[in-house]
């Protein structure tokens, strides 16, 4: 028995600030379509997929940050995308930058979606891990002002039945933290897709910048193996209005082994047969988490220390 999602990594070139939702939109579904010659079920886009990674400039006056945000999904904009999914049938993830009204509360978050082959939006996720910092930093080369511009995501990390499995979502500097993919393990997770906008140099840590692709590769084939998941992770890359970022667009096999990967810096799909039934053998195996997990000893171990580092 195999059960056969065959998807397509679209990592997109980088997005000027002055260009339109519509230019972005074009080229996605250039993608798409090409994906669907292609035989691909599922479509994977990066993280803020529609714009420009904005964090990356400090924005004084709130409506100039709004302009960043989608009130409603699908919109004018992205309409053409969601069409062409049901026409083509053909699922996809697009990240964005969501701003919600809950309880009459405006919210801001960077959430990604799951649409399936008839255009209908099965699954929702906001990013639980912002990096970088709250406070306008002009000393830097460029910001990264996530954690003043988006709230912590709300939604956990669900899985959601589609596409004939068990999929999962997650955001870019999720990927790096091992709880992203164990929650979803949890469920049951037989592929996660993620879409990501990162920096080749890092101000904070320059000292890794040179180990940016090892890190990405290092973080997505550890949460697979180790979850008997597929891991599908998608950049926008290139030089963006002066910020490099990586490409390296992966998609990771439940053994923990990359079996597609974009080698560009620009618009490029990467397209993988995927086998969901591949992550049984590690699932039932080394990772039974029913079997060898030890949760007590764990909480023992963060009850006795309070999770600190002890003194020397
Ligand atoms: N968009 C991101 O979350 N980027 C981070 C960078 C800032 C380190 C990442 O983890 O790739």
């Amino acid at each position: 028995m195999s059960r056969i999602l065959t998807v397509g990594a679209a990592q997109m070139g980088p997005i000027s600030r002055t260009e339109s939702r519509a230019q972005a939109v074009a080229r996605l579904l250039a993608m798409l379509r090409q994906a669907k010659a292609h035989g691909c079920q599922l479509v994977v886009f990066p993280e803020c997929t529609l714009t420009a990674f904005f964090p990356h400039w400090y924005y004084e006056r709130q409506e100039d940050l709004d302009a960043w945000f989608e009130t409603e999904m699908p919109n004018a904009a992205t309409r053409p995308l969601f069409d062409a999914a049901r026409e083509l049938g053909i699922g996809f993830y697009l990240g964005y930058a969501e701003l919600a009204v809950e309880d009459g509360v405006r919210r801001h978050f960077n959430t990604s979606i799951l649409v399936d082959q008839q255009g209908r939006i099965v699954g929702k996720y906001r990013k639980i891990h912002l990096p970088g910092h709250r406070e306008h930093l002009p000393e830097r080369p460029y910001q990264n002002l996530e954690k003043r511009y988006f709230e912590v995501g709300n939604l956990g990390f669900p899985v959601f039945r589609a596409f004939g499995g068990i999929i999962g979502m997650a955001i870019c500097n999720d990927r790096r933290w091992p709880e992203t993919y164990r929650v979803m393990g949890l469920q049951g997770v037989e592929m996660v897709l993620l879409g990501y906008n990162t920096p080749v140099h890092n101000p904070p840590s320059p000292e890794h910048d040179h180990l940016a692709h090892f890190h990405n590769a290092l973080s997505m084939q550890a949460g697979a193996y180790q979850n008997g998941c597929w891991v599908v992770g998608v950049a926008k890359a290139g030089d963006e209005d002066g910020i490099r970022q990586i490409g390296n667009s992966l998609v990771v096999a439940p053994s923990g082994e990359i079996v597609a990967a974009c080698t560009t810096e620009a618009d490029e799909l990467a397209i993988a047969r995927c086998d969901l039934d591949l992550g049984a053998s590690y699932k039932n195996t080394t990772f039974n988490f029913a079997l060898h997990r030890r949760t007590e000893a764990y909480r023992l171990i963060v009850e006795r220390t309070g999770a600190v580092v002890p003194p020397a």
